[in-house]
C-alpha cells in the first residue's frame, strides 16, 4: 500500500528535532515527528512520571536487565546498580568497543536526563570549530534566541552562598582558588525558583531528590516544556513516539520514504511503516542521525551521500575525576543535582579545561569533589557500517581518550598539589582515577561543511536535513545543547526563507 504522507518529516526529538518542528510548525508545514521513546507525561504506580533515582526501576533505562549508571561503585562497592525490567526506559548507554556514549530516550530526547546546564561557548572556540558561521550572527540573534527558548536562568548569588544544597560547589571554587584557578557561574534550564521552593520545603522535590539521570519530575525546564510545546501549539506537529526510523530511501520524484519500525512496550515491533515526504530532517542525535546516513549510503539507499557521513566525531574531551578532600572541607550530605558552576581554565592556551563542578547527592557526607572536565581532544573517531548488524561501528580507541584523561590531570594535578588532597579511586571501577571510558557529549558525525553544505543541507541528497549535535565537529570546549540549539535555529531560518518552494 502506499506509504503515509507528512510534507516535512523530523525523526528524533531532542534539541535539534524540536527547533525543525517549532519552526516548520510556525511556518505553516504539516509535519511529523518520528521518536523512539516513549513520552514521559504518565505517573507511574507510585505517582511520579520517573523513577527515583536510589530505587531505579524499569523506567531508568533503556531495555537493560540492569542499570548502567556512570558512576558503577562507591567504595568500590556494587552497590549503584539495580535489577530491572526491560522497558523503553529514559537513559540509554550506547556502548561500543572502546567508548560508552549515554544518551535520552523519549519526547524530548537528552533534555530529559541531562544536567541542564546551559552554556554559551566561547566566541574564539566557536569560530575556529565553525569556521563556516557567522558569529555575529550566532552571538547578537541565535545564541539569545536559544537561551530565551530553553529558559535558561541563573542560581541567585545570595543563595548560593547560603544553602547548604551548593556547600560542594563552593568547596570546589576554594580549592580550584587555592591553586589560582578561575570558577564562573554557569546557567542552568532548572527553574531555580522552583528549587528555592524545594529548599524551602514549599515545592515537591527533584533537584534535591538526587534526581537528573532517570528525569526530573520537577522543576526541570526540559523540550516537552519548551519547544515542542509550542511545536504542538502550532497545530501543525504531530509526534509518533515509539517509532524508531530504520532506513531512508529516495523516490523518482524526489521525495525521500522513511521506514520506521513501532514498538511495543517490551521492544517488540508490532507495525512497520513507510511514511513519504518531501523534506526530511534529521534530528536523532550524533549517533541516530549518523547511522542511518551511514546505512542509507552504505546499503546503496542514498548511494551519493558524502564520504565524509561516518567521520569528525568526538566525545567533546569528556573526561570525569573525583578528589577526597580533608576531613574538615565536608561537602554536604545534600547536594543539588543540578551544576551552577566550573573552573574556567580555557583561556589557558596550554591546556584548556573547562570543569564543570558535578553533584554526588548520595545523601550522606562523602568528602568527594566530583567533576566532568570537557577538555581539548582533537581525537576523532569514524562510524563504519556493519552489514551483519546493520549498525554503525564506532572506531575510537581508549589510547584517544588518553589525550582527555592527560589535559585533566594536569589541571586536577595542580589543584591537589595546593591543597595537598588525592584522587578517589573507587568511583570508576578498576581503581581508575579517571573515568575514560563514557562520554556525555557526542558530537559529529555529519559534520557542517563536510557531510552537509554550511546550512544543514546534506549533500547528496537534496531535501534532507542534519539539525542536530552530528553538525559539530567533535568538540565545542562547554556542555553543548545551547549550540545545538543555537545552530539548529540558524540552519533552520535559512532553510525556511530559500528551501520552502517545493513542499
Ligand atoms: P538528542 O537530544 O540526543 O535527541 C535525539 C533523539 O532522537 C532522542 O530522543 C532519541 O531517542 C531519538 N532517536 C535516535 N535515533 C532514532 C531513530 N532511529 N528513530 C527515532 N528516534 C530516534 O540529540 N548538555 C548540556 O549542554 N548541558 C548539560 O548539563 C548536559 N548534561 C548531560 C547529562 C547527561 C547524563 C547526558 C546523557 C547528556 C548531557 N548533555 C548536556 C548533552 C546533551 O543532552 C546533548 O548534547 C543533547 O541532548 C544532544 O541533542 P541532539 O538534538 O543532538
Amino acid at each position: 500500500h502506499a506509504p503515509d504522507h507528512a510534507p516535512a518529516l523530523v525523526i528524533g526529538s531532542g534539541y535539534g528535532a524540536a527547533v525543525a518542528a517549532l519552526r516548520l510548525g510556525e511556518a505553516g508545514i504539516r509535519t511529523t515527528v518520528l521518536e523512539m521513546g516513549r513520552l514521559w507525561d504518565t505517573p507511574g504506580p507510585d505517582g511520579t512520571v520517573f523513577c527515583p533515582t536510589g530505587a531505579p526501576d524499569r523506567r531508568s533505562m533503556w531495555f537493560r536487565t540492569r542499570t548502567e549508571a556512570p558512576l558503577a561503585t562507591f567504595l568500590w562497592l556494587d552497590v549503584v546498580n539495580k535489577d530491572i525490567s526491560p522497558y523503553p526506559g529514559v537513559l540509554d548507554r550506547v556502548r561500543f568497543a572502546e567508548m560508552s556514549v549515554y544518551v535520552g530516550r523519549g519526547v524530548g530526547g537528552g533534555s530529559l536526563v541531562n544536567g541542564g546546564m546551559a552554556v554559551t561557548p566561547r566566541r574564539d572556540y566557536f569560530t575556529e570549530v565553525l569556521p563556516q558561521v557567522d558569529p555575529a550572527e550566532m552571538y547578537d540573534t541565535y545564541f539569545p534566541l536559544a537561551r530565551r527558548m530553553l529558559g535558561v536562568n541563573t542560581v541567585d548569588p545570595a543563595w548560593f552562598e547560603a544553602t547548604e544544597w551548593y556547600r560542594f560547589s563552593r568547596i570546589s571554587r576554594k580549592h580550584a582558588a587555592n591553586a589560582g584557578l578561575k570558577t564562573v557561574f554557569v546557567p542552568n534550564v532548572y527553574d531555580f525558583g522552583h528549587m528555592q521552593r524545594e529548599a524551602a520545603g514549599q515545592a515537591p522535590r527533584s533537584a534535591l531528590a538526587g534526581e537528573v539521570i532517570y528525569g526530573n519530575n520537577h522543576g526541570k525546564r526540559s523540550l516537552d516544556r519548551t519547544y515542542l510545546a509550542a511545536a504542538l501549539g502550532t497545530g501543525n506537529v504531530t509526534i509518533e513516539t515509539l517509532h524508531r526510523a530504520r532506513a531512508v530511501r529516495r523516490q523518482p520524484d524526489g521525495s525521500y520514504v522513511v521506514t520506521a519500525d513501532r514498538i511495543d512496550l517490551t521492544g517488540r515491533t508490532v507495525e512497520t511503516r513507510e511514511i513519504s515526504c518531501s523534506r526530511l530532517f534529521l534530528g536523532a542525535g550524533s549517533l541516530g542521525t549518523t547511522e542511518l546516513l551511514l546505512r542509507a549510503r552504505e546499503t546503496g539507499a542514498l548511494p551519493d551521500l558524502s564520504e565524509r557521513v561516518g567521520t569528525g566525531w568526538g566525545t567533546n574531551g569528556n573526561v570525569m575525576t573525583g578528589r577526597a578532600n580533608h576531613m574538615w572541607d565536608t561537602v554536604g550530605a545534600n547536594q543539588s543535582t543540578m551544576p551552577v558552576m566550573g573552573i574556567d581554565d580555557w583561556s589557558n592556551a596550554a591546556n584548556p579545561v573547562f570543569a564543570e563542578i558535578a553533584p554526588l547527592p548520595t545523601g550522606l557526607e562523602h568528602w568527594i569533589s566530583l567533576y566532568l572536565a570537557i577538555t581539548r581532544n582533537p581525537e576523532r573517531g569514524t562510524f563504519r557500517y556493519d552489514p551483519a548488524t546493520d549498525s554503525a561501528r564506532l572506531d575510537w580507541t581508549r589510547a584517544q581518550s588518553q589525550v582527555s584523561v592527560a589535559s585533566a590531570k594536569k589541571l586536577f594535578d595542580r589543584i591537589n598539589l595546593k591543597n595537598a588532597t588525592i584522587y578517589r579511586y573507587d568511583l570508576f571501577g578498576g581503581n581508575k582515577t579517571f573515568a575514560d571510558d563514557f562520554t556525555y557529549h557526542p558530537l559529529g558525525g555529519c559534520v557542517l561543511g563536510q557531510a552537509t553544505d554550511a546550512y544543514g543541507r546534506v549533500r547528496g541528497a537534496p531535501g534532507v536535513y542534519v539539525t542536530d549535535g552530528a553538525l559539530i565537529p567533535g568538540s565545542i570546549g562547554v556542555n553543548p545543547f545551547v549550540t545545538i540549539t543555537a545552530l539548529a535555529e540558524r540552519n533552520m531560518a535559512r532553510v525556511l526563507a530559500t528551501d520552502h518552494a517545493a513542499y
